[in-house]
């Protein structure tokens, strides 16, 4: 008779995650960090991510304010690694770039919560009555602290938990249970004396090993900043549009990343390296029917122009004036105002 932890394993093997590990509900001392960042403000405009309990106490810093009743914590893993390039071996200035992650046919929360509901079956079909809950960064805690301890991947420099086999490019999804499981030997931290993603960050984002301020980094600017981005990190976004590869696509341990097998991370066609003037003449209908089912809408119509605008902006191509004089009248503010700076970025400084 297989033991529960190798049973929850193998569902997790059957779900179609690659990687599954367990954890300690405990507090790992890496927890400490979170509220220092939080005071230094490096979660930006992400309030989510400051939520408090009754108590006052933020609740990400410690698993015993989200579930008490929690004692293992299940952390699976999926590759969504695609046959294709990565953003810095592309260098077409009329492109922009989407991150990896969103290439996707289907939302991966929502592909990788069927297959976690898939693995919480399994243990509630062998524990009566255990109690069991699945979040795919949809609840208060920090995922990939717990994906360390579960021996799924080091946290590597660039923040991202990174597997020695398959690399950084990996959805993790996590399942509290009140049934306590074997726990797994934590990662141990390959990263060495490497700094690339340190060096490689455009908008120096990566404070220091370990420490990332959102306020800098191009996925948050790009995917949940709303409004205007500040000017002086618009040079650094490039081609940039949805998210952000670089520190990841830098990384030694990437260089033979696995590709995916699930169908879901299939790459959606034109989204690859996309053409700017196909994102910039997008209509918010088109957007809807684009990008229906798919991680892109959470940048919403107005701040994937914003960002084409930007992307234009950093082109150095003049054929894009007349485009972006158009979106200069956008109803939106920051689109129309990140539409006149990229005009005079174009016909001043960066004339080509
Ligand atoms: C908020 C958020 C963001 C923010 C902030 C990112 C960040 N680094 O915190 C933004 C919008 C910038 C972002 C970007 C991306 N994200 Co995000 N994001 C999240 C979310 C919702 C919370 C992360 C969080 O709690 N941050 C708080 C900070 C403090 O945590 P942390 O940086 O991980 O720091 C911990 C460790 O570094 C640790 N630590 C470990 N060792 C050491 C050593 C020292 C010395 C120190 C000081 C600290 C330290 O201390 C901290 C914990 O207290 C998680 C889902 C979840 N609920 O966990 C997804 C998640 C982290 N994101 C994910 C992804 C895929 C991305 C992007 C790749 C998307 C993209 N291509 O654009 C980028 C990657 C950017 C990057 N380098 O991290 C995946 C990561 C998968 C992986 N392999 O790691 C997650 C886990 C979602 C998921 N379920 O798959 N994200
Ligand atoms: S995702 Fe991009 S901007 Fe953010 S830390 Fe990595 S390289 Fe820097
Ligand atoms: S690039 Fe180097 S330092 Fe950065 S995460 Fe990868 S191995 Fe670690």
């Amino acid at each position: 008779m297989p033991d529960l932890t190798s049973i929850v394993k193998r569902a997790a093997l059957e779900a179609g995650f690659e990687l599954a590990g367990v954890a300690p509900a405990a507090d790992a001392r890496e927890l400490e960090h979170f509220p220092r960042w939080i005071a230094a403000g490096r979660a930006g405009e992400m309030k989510y991510m400051e939520a408090r309990d009754e108590q006052g106490e933020l609740k990400r810093a410690s698993l015993a304010h989200v579930a008490p009743w929690a004692r293992s914590v299940v952390v699976c893993a999926i590759n969504y690694n695609t046959a294709h390039p990565y953003s810095t071996e592309v260098n077409d200035p009329e492109r922009g770039w989407i991150s990896r992650y969103a290439w996707s046919r289907e939302d991966y929360h929502d592909a990788v919560l069927r297959r976690l509901k898939q693995v919480e079956a399994a243990l509630q079909v062998a524990v009566e009555g255990v109690a069991t809950r699945s979040y795919v960064d949809t609840g208060p805690i920090v995922e990939r602290v717990f994906a360390k301890y579960a021996g799924v991947g080091w946290v590597g420099k660039n923040t991202c938990i990174i597997n020695q086999q398959k690399g950084s490019w990996l959805f993790l999804g996590v399942i509290l249970t009140s049934v306590e499981l074997t726990a797994d030997v934590q990662s141990p931290d390959r990263c060495g004396s490497c700094t690339r993603c340190i060096e490689a960050c455009p908008t120096d984002a990566l404070l220091r090993p370990y420490e990332l301020d959102s306020n800098r980094c191009i996925a948050y600017l790009t995917i949940e900043k709303r409004g205007s981005i500040p000017e002086e990190l618009r040079a650094g976004m490039g081609q940039q549009v949805f998210g952000c590869d670089i520190c990841q696509d830098v990384c030694p341990w990437n260089r033979k990343a696995p590709q995916s097998e699930a169908p879901e991370f299939a790459a959606r066609e034109g989204l690859v390296n996309p053409a700017l003037a196909w994102l910039a003449e997008m209509s918010a209908d088109k957007f809807r029917d684009t990008f229906r089912g798919s991680p892109i809408r959470r940048a919403k119509s107005a701040g994937l122009r914003r960002n084409v605008a930007i992307a234009m902006g950093n082109s150095g191509r003049r054929e894009f004036v007349a485009e972006l004089e158009r979106m200069s009248r956008d109803p939106e503010e920051s689109v129309a105002e990140s539409a006149a700076w990229a005009i005079r970025q174009l016909t001043t400084e960066n004339r080509h």
